[in-house]
């Protein structure tokens, strides 16, 4: 960030679509380190709101709605909930979490639409969009389907073919949809109204913002600049569409603005009733929004995901800086994707582990979810998730370090000392355990300098493995110097030791804060400690003699290999259910023009049965097949080794056309031509009589 001290910070999380639940991609891309981030803030003493929420609007709810048979409404309602909770379970500490479909954002992001009109920012343009006559409405890109004229995917979207990737305009579809009523649709004339990126490009104000991505994450530099160079486009923010926040001037009946427009004027307004939630409780100091948002003094930090980058640090910054009164991001920390065993995790496929059932089957372990996902978090690469890595990290970090080493301290204080804490004589005896000692400390000071500068880079993934690191440091030095061997003979010596130990602990419980939230408050009850403040990493001292010790708990149980494989079946359940694939819609394809009885007879049909069939050498398509006609054999070449093994072709019956003039392929002559049924791009079968009749017969 370009400015060290801010006198608040307020902390954005990107407002995930209120249309299905929270899974780990999720909570690793975005809400984890955002929530870690702002627990380190709030544990140096720093003034943050943390702000969230439900992001109602767009095309992806509307069709949720019609999947499902339900209203908008209905499908936002449902989700809003059941993501609030999800994040809730995991300690995700939101300051507030709000919703797009609230009364006080429709009004802010209405003003805002209105300032930026009334400045004269837009640019109206008339022009041409799908709109479907007997669902009478203009059709959102993702509401038109039809063939991809790349790949011929006879269901692709018109924004985008999932089939062969290719970004689409609904225009490129061959024979478009209604995706609402299977109408063909109709170009008609809308007016709209476009934010104009590429001037606002070229304006000073733009290129001072553009430096401030010097100092930001390289993934977030690389993408601005290669669409920076491309050249901005403008971009409409008003769409033709039922559902969202009308278009609050005359003569736009029937338009909202366009998602990506209101949604992140949805931090705005949350702020607002945030403020106004805390207003309300005793004793509130009385912050306004505004000091959130139009003070330079505040740091504005968005954690998204690599999806919602342009969204962020330029499509959001250049309609805050156009409206002229607000902050721009101090920061975009953006996250790559997290897969999944393998594969990409995916909604629609259920390729996912979800929070809800994740916390059926391990009930009370967030932290250890947490843990994993901050120690592989995607900061500069996908990267991926497996049960087999969960269960090594739990049990080799979590269960044998941090869990073991606070554990026997505890226990042995316990034993020794009754749980109170006795006088440490402040020096060991022997030369060893000094050497033990001091190594410890400097170990411990080390990792504690690098956790804090990690966590204030927002390297989480390296202040998190510093994390562990102390607890090595901690469980290393009890092992050097094994008090439990030593009460027998240097009892003073013992005191020292555990009494250090005790204060790693201490660390350990503070720094834990950020990371394990749920640990922390576990252990800080284990230990007795009333304030976690970060400062007291840098104390020698933080627990005293005499302190009396809470009761000792295991911190985190071994993760079996029953637990990751039930985990393992799922997934794999879910594997063969993709597999097996739902017929394709077909198209019809055109007509041909009709022809004469005479040009019909003309061909001469029979039936045969292959009775050899090789792949012809360096042609992947054909099939070189012996067939018998009864009356002769015959060596056709045929182009269907896309569709058939040549062995499932042997002792097949087909229809022939015998009569079709010879034809050379590949230097070997092919002497006729199968019938196939079937569309091209899909599957081609073979055509036969449905009886076993004699070879050679006449098909007519
Ligand atoms: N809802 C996209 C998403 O969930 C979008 C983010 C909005 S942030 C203002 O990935
Ligand atoms: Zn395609």
């Amino acid at each position: 960030m370009s400015k060290k001290d801010y006198k608040r910070y307020l902390v954005t999380a990107a407002l995930p679509y209120a249309n299905g639940p929270v899974h780990i991609g999720h909570l690793a891309g975005c809400y984890l380190p955002a929530d870690v981030y702002v627990r380190y803030l709030q544990a140096t003493g720093k003034d943050v709101l943390f702000i969230c929420g439900s992001d109602e609007h767009g095309v992806p709810i509307t069709i949720k709605a019609k999947k499902e048979g339900i209203t908008p409404q209905q499908v936002v309602d449902k989700y809003d909930g059941i993501m609030k909770n999800a994040f809730k379970d995991f300690g995700i500490a939101f300051s507030y979490y709000g919703r797009t479909s609230s009364e006080t954002h429709k009004e802010t992001a209405q003003d805002f639409f209105r300032n930026l009109y009334d400045k004269g920012v837009f640019k109206e343009e008339i022009t041409q969009q799908y709109y479907d006559e007997e669902a009478k409405q203009f059709l959102a890109d993702r509401y038109i389907t039809g063939t991809c004229p790349r790949c011929a995917n006879p269901s692709a979207y018109g924004d985008q073919c999932e089939k062969c990737g290719t970004a689409l305009s609904p225009t490129d579809l061959i024979n478009p949809k209604s995706a609402l009523s299977g109408a063909v649709p109709v170009l008609r004339e809308t007016k709209n109204w476009f934010l104009p990126m590429g001037e606002i490009q070229q304006t000073e104000s733009f290129k001072e913002y553009i430096k401030r991505f010097e100092d930001w994450k390289s993934n977030i530099k690389g993408q601005c600049n290669s669409w920076l160079t491309e050249g901005l486009q403008s971009r409409a923010m008003t769409r033709d569409l039922d559902w969202g926040v009308p278009v609050p001037i005359a003569g736009a009946d029937g338009k909202v603005l366009y998602v990506w427009f209101d949604a992140p004027i949805g931090y705005i307004s949350a702020t607002k009733e945030a403020m106004l939630a805390r207003g309300q409780e005793p004793g509130a100091s009385s912050t306004s929004w505004q000091d959130w948002w139009k003070d330079e003094d505040t740091a504005l930090i968005h954690f998204i995901g690599k999806d919602n980058i342009v969204f962020h640090a330029i499509i959001f910054p250049m309609m805050l800086m156009t409206h002229g009164e607000f902050i721009l991001p101090s920061n975009v920390p953006a996250n790559e994707f997290l897969n999944l065993e393998g594969d990409k995790i995916s909604t629609s496929r259920n390729w996912a582990v979800w929070l809800h059932e994740y916390l059926i089957d391990f009930p009370d372990r967030q932290d250890e979810l947490r843990y994993v996902l901050t120690s592989i978090a995607p900061e500069t690469k996908d990267s991926e998730f497996t049960w087999k890595d969960y269960q090594t990290r739990v049990n080799s970090e979590l269960v044998s370090i941090f869990g073991n080493f606070v554990n026997r301290v505890l226990v042995l204080c316990d034993k020794y000392y009754q749980g109170i804490v006795p006088v440490s004589k402040g020096t060991l005896s022997d030369e060893k355990l000094q050497a033990a000692q001091a190594l410890c400390f400097k170990q411990v000071k080390e990792s504690i300098d690098n956790l804090e500068l990690n966590l204030s880079a927002i390297k989480l993934r390296d202040a998190q493995a510093e994390f562990i690191n102390i607890a090595r440091a901690g469980n290393k030095y009890l092992a050097d110097t094994e008090p439990w061997k030593l009460i027998k003979t240097d009892a003073e010596s013992v005191q020292v030791i555990l009494v250090d130990a005790l204060q790693i602990c201490a660390k350990l419980c503070v720094a834990a804060q950020p990371f394990l939230p749920h640990t922390a408050q576990k252990l800080a009850a284990m230990l007795n400690l009333e304030s976690l403040s970060w400062n007291l990493l840098q104390e020698n001292e933080i627990i005293t003699a005499n302190h009396a010790l809470g009761k000792a708990e295991i911190l985190y149980k071994q993760v079996e290999d029953e637990d990751i494989n039930k985990q393992l079946q799922r997934l794999e359940d879910i594997k063969k259910a993709n597999s097996v694939q739902p017929p394709e819609v077909s198209v019809v394809s055109e007509l041909k023009p009709p022809i004469s009885y005479e040009d019909f007879d003309k061909l001469d049909l029979r039936v045969g049965k292959v009775i050899a069939a090789v792949k012809v050498p360096k042609a992947d398509k054909l099939l070189n097949l012996t067939v018998d006609l009864g009356f002769e054999q015959r060596t056709i070449l045929s182009g269907i080794a896309a569709y058939y093994q040549p062995e499932e072709l042997l002792g097949k019956l087909v229809t022939v056309v015998v009569n079709l003039a010879p034809r050379k392929i590949r230097g070997i002559e092919s002497q006729g031509m199968l019938l196939m049924a079937g569309n091209d791009f899909n599957k081609l079968y073979t055509v036969a009589p449905e009886q076993d009749i004699e070879l050679g017969s006449i098909v007519k």
